[in-house]
């Protein structure tokens, strides 16, 4: 299948060999039509019962739908063809037949459950939508990527199996490790960190975190995708800056490469980049103006995380991506450095989508005393990082980062309901398999 041709490059007047999958089947008796489906696009496969060999019509009419099938024949002109050419077929090969009976229809036409489509992800990625949603994924980190090497960032990978926790106790996942207690890490946070040390100065990472969060929401999920930022010498503000530049190129990147999917999704209209830059606004207020509303039936205090409810009243106030900066310290982890002018401020901040929080950054703790007690303040034992606090004893430099999650940006982006379409193979309470 070397000398293959692709749907969307078949010209009339070759003889061509395609391959792909039997995506509809028209019978109008004499004639007879196979619409054959690659990545590329489709194109019809034309069948004249009276002459061509009974063999290659029974072949080719008999494949049901969602077969792979090879077809090799003479592509010819036909304005009254979808793509205004079809193939004139002199061999079908049927490469794997598929099953009458499919648990979902991949042409579209007949919607499926969430879950049916989950679990039978083939399939379903075979249909436009699910094609779409992971082809704008793939844009989406590509412009992601290249937009951190612009800010001369080097790529790392950090290990998944860890000895502590990084964001709260509560929801790691244990596992055995020959014989001793270890972790699925919940974010690369310190390594990261480590990293700024080292001359690297700036690094991020794309991978899996994993939390055992109870949650059952359409925004949470147990193994989830982080795109990790951490840079040297730079303040809070400095990697908002970079947070910002990261956003306008995903979707910039996603904007220019996937007209068609976006079209797909119904969103050729109603895709904008967002630009310029983001408010910032503090904390203090962000709860006062939630309060102000009256939407929320017990009034936020200072030192409150933000519920949902909260996030989606402020949402719907500001309308678009926005900061929230200064956070009680007591809200944020021990890695967060707080104001020395006001020690119960912190230098945390989240990036909003309307929807959701999309990502969690701040200035970090650099100096090694101030993280020590950090630590003792929030009741955790510095012992147990002694291999992480021990590299802030020979010049760490200043730093701060952030962490988007893929899935949360995907799903905002594209206005997906639930963040489990945004991910092929979704881990969460129920479902661990496939
Ligand atoms: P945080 O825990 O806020 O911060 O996570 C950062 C971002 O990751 C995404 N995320 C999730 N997405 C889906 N399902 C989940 N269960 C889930 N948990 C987190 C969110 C969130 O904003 N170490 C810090 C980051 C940093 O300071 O650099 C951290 O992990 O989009």
């Amino acid at each position: 299948m070397q000398d293959r041709v692709h749907c969307a490059d078949v010209e009339p007047g070759h003889t061509v060999t395609v391959a792909g999958w039997v995506h509809e089947i028209r019978d109008l008796g004499g004639i007879a039509f196979v619409i054959l489906r690659d990545r590329t696009g489709r194109i019809q496969i034309k069948f004249e019962k009276d002459e061509q060999p009974d063999a290659l019509v029974d072949t080719g009419l008999g494949a049901a739908r969602e077969s792979a099938i090879t077809v090799t024949g003479a592509a010819e002109k036909e304005p009254r063809a979808p793509t205004g050419v079809e193939i004139v077929p002199e061999s079908i090969d049927v490469l794997a037949p598929a099953d009458p009976e499919l648990p979902l229809d991949p042409s579209g036409k007949v919607d499926a459950e969430l879950s049916t489509r989950l679990d039978n992800r083939t399939l379903d990625v075979r249909s436009e939508r699910g094609k779409a949603i992971f082809r704008i994924r793939s844009a989406l980190l590509a412009g992601v990527r290249d937009e951190f090497r612009e800010h001369g960032c080097t790529e790392i990978t950090t290990p998944k199996i860890v000895a502590t926790g990084t964001e709260g106790g509560t929801d790691l996942f244990p596992i055995t490790y020959f014989g001793r207690e270890a972790f699925m890490n919940q974010s690369p946070q310190l390594f990261k960190q480590l990293m700024v040390g080292s001359s690297l100065e700036r690094v991020f990472e794309i991978g899996p975190i994993f939390r055992a969060e109870e949650h059952n929401t359409p925004r949470h999920l147990n193994e989830a995708t982080s795109i990790d930022f951490e840079g040297a010498f730079l303040d809070h503000h400095g990697a908002m800056d970079v947070c910002e530049s990261l956003l306008g190129a995903a979707y910039e990147r996603v904007a220019t490469e996937c007209a068609d999917e976006l079209a797909i999704l119904g969103l050729a209209d109603d895709f904008s980049v967002p630009d310029g830059e983001l408010q910032r606004l503090g904390y203090d207020e962000a709860i006062e103006r939630v309060n102000a509303t009256g939407d929320l039936d017990e009034p936020l205090v200072w030192g409150d995380d933000l519920s949902t409810e909260a996030e989606r009243v402020l949402g719907e106030e500001i309308g678009q991506h926005y900061f929230i900066v200064d956070w009680p310290s007591e809200i944020k982890p021990f890695y967060i450095q707080s104001y020395d002018d006001d020690p119960s401020l912190s230098k945390g901040f989240d990036l909003m989508h309307p929807r959701m929080e999309l990502v969690s950054g701040g200035q970090r703790e650099h100096r090694h005393d101030e993280l020590i007690a950090g630590f003792e303040a929030q009741g955790l034992d510095p012992t147990a990082f002694e291999y992480y606090t021990e590299m802030f004893r020979f010049g760490m430099p200043p730093h701060a980062g952030w962490a988007y999650g893929a899935e949360r940006l995907l799903t905002t982006m594209l206005g997906l309901e639930n963040i489990r379409e945004a991910v092929l193979f979704p881990r969460d309470r129920q479902r661990l398999s496939p």
